[in-house]
């Protein structure tokens, strides 16, 4: 049996690569989680009772408990999801930022060194590391330019691990990964407000229709606020690249890839797509901080969106844009879900939340 060791376990990717894991009896799954006293299990659901995985405490800042993990479980695989992952908090925070994200890693690496050198480790790398960008589209060797503490946190995480694996010989891989989504998004990232936004209008307008509607009245709508519109992502689905960081952890020898869906675009079409997808369909107007999107296409015209400029970053990453050809290449691996699907899935599983269809955020190809 294979042991894998796993952090972030209640985050999306975390809970994703458990799921991705489990599919196979012979691994093990350990998912370690933070003491608190309102954990949030619902990405788990669906696998807490599985006899092949079990929770585990510890915290990436407490290196006695992740050399603890490390020398009872002697894992074979220790994946690191956990991180302070927001970046637009990481102005706020930027020393546990760093304590977390790169801190942590060293002490991943170093309970690995002194207690199991054989497990091979990944680091969840970011394409934040690129920042204010050279050239597109960005190849692992685009030179780390970070706009943010969270980006700066990772590009020191990416140097320890080359610095670790050439000093001890240790299988030990950083991938760099764009942004990654999914229905077990946290609410703070954009595609994930957008999403729950579009359903809590979708639930509002359609079910004012029907009864306030036919009075001839207008639904009380509250617009989405977002920061910069004209912000570039290269979005994939969270899934998807779970198997690529298992690829990139089973290769003969460790080497760093990039994931990335190979597209870009920007936050505005991410909206559009989004409205669409629950048919509603607006129109931009307005320039900067007093841009709307606005429905005129029914009896009533509905603000969908505006802008707040509380959601603007000291610094902003105006495009990310990954070149995932080295990773098909060198691993076989490339994206299967696209753009379109990945907004679809998002907006219709909030749609039915809203309309209180309650599912276990499920993991699709199980
Ligand atoms: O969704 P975001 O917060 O993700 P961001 O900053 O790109 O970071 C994510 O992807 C990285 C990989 O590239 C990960 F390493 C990181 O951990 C995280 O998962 O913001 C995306 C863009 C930004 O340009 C932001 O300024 O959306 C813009 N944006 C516009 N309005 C907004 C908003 N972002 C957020 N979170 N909220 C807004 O209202």
């Amino acid at each position: 049996m294979k042991k894998i060791l796993i952090t972030g376990t209640l985050g999306q990717d975390g809970s994703n690569m458990s799921e991705y894991l489990l599919r196979d009896k012979r691994n093990k799954v350990y998912g370690m989680i933070r003491r608190s006293a309102n954990s949030n299990f619902i990405n788990c659901r669906g696998f807490l009772d599985n006899p092949n995985f079990q929770l585990v405490y510890g915290d990436l800042t407490d290196e006695v408990s992740i050399a603890k993990l490390v020398q009872e479980i002697q894992p074979d695989y220790f994946i690191n999801f956990a991180a302070n992952s927001f970046v637009g908090c990481s102005w706020d925070m930027p020393l546990h930022v760093l304590d977390t994200n790169t801190g942590g890693v060293i002490r991943c690496l170093e309970a690995i060194k002194k207690h199991q050198p054989n497990c091979r480790f990944y680091s969840a790398g970011s394409s934040e590391q690129f920042g204010d960008v050279d050239y597109s589209p960005q190849d692992i060797k685009h030179p780390m330019k970070p706009r943010s503490p969270y980006g700066a946190s990772k590009c020191a995480a990416h140097h320890l691990v080359k610095v670790y694996r050439d000093s001890y010989d240790m299988y030990a891989v950083h991938g760099v990964l764009f942004n990654h989504e999914g229905i077990r998004r946290g609410e703070e990232f954009v595609t994930r407000k957008i999403s729950k936004g579009v359903a809590r209008i979708y639930d509002t307008i359609k079910s004012v229709e029907n009864w306030r509607h036919r009075h001839g009245q207008a639904a009380r709508v509250k617009p989405i606020e977002l920061g910069n519109l004209d912000a570039k992502r290269d979005w994939s689905d969270s899934e998807d690249f779970m198997e690529g960081v298992w690829l990139m952890l089973n290769q003969d020898d460790p080497k760093d890839y990039l994931l990335a869906s190979g597209e870009t675009h920007s936050i505005r079409e991410f909206v559009e797509k989004a409205f669409d997808v629950a048919d509603f369909h607006g129109t931009w107007e307005g320039e900067g901080i007093d841009e709307k999107y606005i429905d005129k296409g029914g009896p009533h015209e509905y603000v969908l969106v505006e802008v707040n400029p509380d959601f603007y970053r000291p610094a902003e990453v105006e495009v990310l844009h990954g070149d995932p050809t080295a990773a098909e290449k060198g691993l076989g691996w490339k994206p299967k879900i696209s753009f379109d699907d990945l907004v679809m899935r998002m907006v219709e599983y909030d749609i039915r939340q809203c309309l209180g269809k309650n599912e276990n955020p499920p993991y699709s190809n199980s």
